[in-house]
């Protein structure tokens, strides 16, 4: 039997088929489409998805979104908090539409997040070619801007023929439900092939339920990860992002409990270990508590469980400094296991973590150990105190809004970040309780995710209340989904901190010596040529406003606090806006982040900042 359809209409039917299951739990993999449409998709994509809703022959419902890149950064931030089990197709027009989703790309592979990228293409006939916004490479026809995506998907085709569609369509839905691989698919479309009819298996369209697999370690690995665990004297635990998707934190407890090894995280692992758990140690890293860093400091062995071990966790390769440090890499990636010649465990993190916690039995770190860990702990609590209710004046601090934040939500809310200075503050300031309330795309650390996640994130968890963290610089990227969160009534509370320009890369300038150049929204000025005239007339709340948010403009940590419980209380998208002092100050992470300063120079402050440099790459430990 086959069915007649477009390439389009075809694709369309069969992702509204797709499922995925884990631990018996059954879900559909591809929630809808997001899209924009432009002459590359409106009669091909656009036309099967009209058709769908028309009809019925297929659900799978369209948003619209306002920047092409904003609509990717929803289905990441959709399937980031579905653990990866579902996520988005998001359908573009050819050339811009189609690039501007190259950035979200990058983010979603980076971050190891299912996204389906539909970019149209030129005619695969090339008969009218060239097309409106057709790249022309001279030397070759085959070339187009679709190309880009290749090195940010981890599964790319372009769809020349009808009859090619099936086989990347099982391709496209094997990656991005293989927890090791995933990350962006992209499925280049021809305008044209998008409308050309064909005759289809009706098997093609049947329900197909991808299984996601908890893999057991391979039992000599487990066997050689004892060993080294069970010689340690000063073990820590590194809790990456791994641990949430694969939902392990009650085996990561237990193996804690069992085993007395203290647990820090990375920014996509925090709350996998609830803050005040007293084995939990806090962020490590670049941006974590002086706690994790002093123990990384020391510990011979380091667990890293689904971590990728990017430079912000490791220090720069500076964290972990005891002379023989050994790695045992619980991952389910073999890519990530195999990291600073590590004993690589690979396995699915809740089940290595149940088989690790059995064949440690009777292994347990040294009381001295654990209560050092939770005196140096107790004591950085009481900073986080002081940071959380500094009283800093005349504008408040940032780290007094996280912390009234953080006292605000409940456990199950969820906070957004992605990009600034607040990703540092929140992973050295943060206490998240439950797995799903810390939401920090730092991966890619994209300015503009902030929203436009927070809105993929609300629409994955509408029972919860999304509070989106966002630096002017981040707004002034891309505010542009308030509108759509406006248009779905999809309720986002939106904490815009403006502290006018970037408060993160002004003082790692200044820290390098480069005297914050560049990094404040300010006038040219007549008199020295550069951008440090007066303070712009931009109003960012007015903005919001105007694009159909609701708006509270506070001053003070108690206004703040109160426009928390009237948005809240609302069920429309709040913008609540507030200034607060780029200068003020934060805490020490008791740590460094290798950022190259210039060699040699005609400045003083950056040939100070260069000794410095210098000294502090000593410590790196470039072959571990
Ligand atoms: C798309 C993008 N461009 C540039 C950067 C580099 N960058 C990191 S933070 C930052 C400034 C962010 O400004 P803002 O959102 O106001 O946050 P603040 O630093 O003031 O907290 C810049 C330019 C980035 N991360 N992403
Ligand atoms: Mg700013």
């Amino acid at each position: 039997m086959t069915v007649r359809l477009t390439v389009a209409q075809a694709l369309v039917r069969f992702l509204a088929a797709q499922h995925t299951e884990r631990d018996g739990q059954r879900q559909r993999l591809i929630a809808g489409c997001w899209g924009i449409f432009g002459h590359g998709n409106v009669a091909g994509v656009g036309q099967a998805l009209l058709q769908a809703a028309e009809t019925g022959e297929a659900d799978l419902k369209y948003y619209l979104a306002r920047n092409e890149q904003a609509m990717v950064h929803a289905s990441v931030g959709f399937a980031r908090m579905r653990n990866r089990l579902q996520t988005f197709a998001c359908t573009a027009s050819i050339g811009p539409g189609s690039t501007n989703m190259v950035t979200g790309a990058a983010l979603a592979t980076i971050n190891r997040i299912p996204v389906l990228l539909l970019p149209s293409d030129f005619f695969a006939t090339r008969a009218a070619s060239p097309v409106l916004q057709e790249l022309e490479d001279p030397r070759s026809y085959d070339v187009s801007v679709n190309d880009a995506f290749r090195p940010v998907s981890r599964f790319w085709d372009r769809i020349s023929r009808p009859e090619q569609l099936p086989s990347a369509l099982l391709a496209a839905m094997r990656v991005l439900t293989d927890p090791a691989e995933t990350g962006a698919v992209t499925l280049a479309l021809p305008q044209d092939v998008q409308a050309e009819a064909h005759d289809w298996p009706e098997d093609l369209f049947t329900e197909r339920i991808w299984y996601l697999p908890r893999p057991l370690p391979e039992p000599g690995a487990l066997d050689r990860a004892v060993g080294v665990l069970r010689s340690a004297r000063y073990p820590l635990i590194v809790a990456g992002g791994g641990v949430i998707y694969s939902e392990a934190s009650q085996a990561l407890r237990e193996f804690a409990e069992a085993t007395g090894i203290p647990v820090s995280d990375t920014q996509a692992g925090k709350g996998a270990l609830a803050w005040d758990h007293p084995l939990a140690v806090g962020g490590v890293g670049s941006t974590g508590s002086p706690v994790a860093n002093a123990l990384a400091r020391e510990a011979d062995v380091v667990l890293g469980i689904g971590t990728r071990y990017s430079d912000f966790t490791t220090a720069s390769r500076t964290a972990f400094q005891h002379p023989d440090v050994r790695f045992v890499n619980l991952n389910i990636a073999a890519f990530d296991a195999g990291k600073h010649a590590g004993t690589a465990v690979v396995a699915d993190a809740r089940a290595g973590l149940e088989a690790l916690t059995a064949a440690l039995s009777g292994y347990r770190t040294d009381e001295a150990y654990r209560v050092r860990a939770q005196e140096l702990n107790a004591s950085w609590q009481r900073v986080v105190d002081e940071a959380y209710h500094l009283g800093h004046q005349p504008l408040p601090a940032q780290t007094e809004i996280l912390g009234t934040l953080n006292e605000f939500m409940d456990e199950r809310d969820v906070v957004v970040q992605a990009a600034g200075s607040m990703p540092g503050d929140l992973q050295m300031l943060w206490r998240a309780r439950d797995p799903k309330q810390y939401h920090v795309e730092y991966g890619y650390s994209c300015m503009g995710y902030e929203i436009a996640g927070g809105l993929g994130a609300k629409l994955a968890a509408p029972e919860r209340e999304v509070f989106v963290l966002v630096g002017d610089g981040s707004y002034l990227m891309m505010a542009t989904e308030i509108v759509t969160a406006v248009a779905e009534r999809i309720k986002l509370n939106i904490v815009l901190v403006d502290n006018r320009g970037f408060g993160s890369i002004g003082s790692l300038s200044e820290s390098l010596g480069s005297q914050r150049f560049g990094t404040r929204y300010r006038y040219r000025n007549p008199d020295t040529g550069r951008l440090d005239g007066g303070v712009l007339p931009v109003d960012l709340a007015a903005n919001a406003a105007s694009l159909g948010a609701d708006v509270i403009r506070t001053r003070t940590v108690k206004e703040f606090a109160a426009a928390l419980e009237q948005a809240r209380a609302s069920d429309r998208t709040t913008v609540i806006y507030l200034e607060t002092d780029p200068l003020a100050p934060v805490p020490s992470s008791q740590s460094w982040w290798d950022v190259p300063v210039s060699e040699t120079s005609a400045l003083e402050s950056t040939q100070r900042a260069r000794a410095a440099y210098a000294a502090a790459k000593r410590a790196q430990r470039l072959y571990l």
